[in-house]
């Protein structure tokens, strides 16, 4: 099936997490540019962030794939103090095929996916027919192409 997801970091080595992250996934079939974004939500003052979305083509399913961002999470150091608070790595599952869940801990497709540039933007790097063309002119903060990993 095909999956993306969604990785953003803004705290430590932010290039290093994400690169170290799409390294050690598997089936990976596509990796967006790296986007700049600002802060969304969460504490103000916040550092920026960088985000990206991978295509996946996988015979996971949803809730084996939130294990696989729970673990990548970990590898990162992750630690959960604040919503929305800075982070080494956050790792969201946005679609599995055309696949629809929810459950407590588990949504699919992601329920705020559509209203973030921040995931939007490099999703039309790679699937482009899934993103409304009229993306850019969505709120949202600054969102810069910033290079590839
Ligand atoms: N993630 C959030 C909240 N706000 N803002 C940006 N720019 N990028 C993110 O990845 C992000 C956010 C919650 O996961
Ligand atoms: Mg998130
Ligand atoms: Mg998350």
């Amino acid at each position: 099936m095909r999956a993306f997801l969604a990785l953003g970091s803004n705290l430590g080595d932010r290039w290093g997490y994400l690169r170290e992250a799409v390294s050690s996934l598997a089936d990976v079939v596509g990796v967006s540019h790296v986007y700049e974004t600002e802060p969304q939500g969460g504490p103000p003052g916040q550092p920026g962030y960088l985000n990206c979305v991978v295509e996946l083509d996988t015979t996971l399913t949803p809730r084996q794939l939130l294990e696989v961002c729970h673990r990548l999470e970990l590898a990162a150091e992750r630690v959960r103090a604040e919503h929305w608070g800075p982070r080494t790595l956050d790792v969201d599952i946005l679609l599995v095929g055309d696949l629809v869940i929810d459950e407590a801990d588990l949504q699919v497709p992601h329920p705020r996916m559509w209203e973030r540039r921040f995931v939007l933007e490099p999703l039309a790097d790679l699937a482009p027919e899934l993103v409304p063309s009229d993306v850019h002119r969505l709120g949202g903060g600054t969102v810069q192409r910033a290079g590839t990993l």
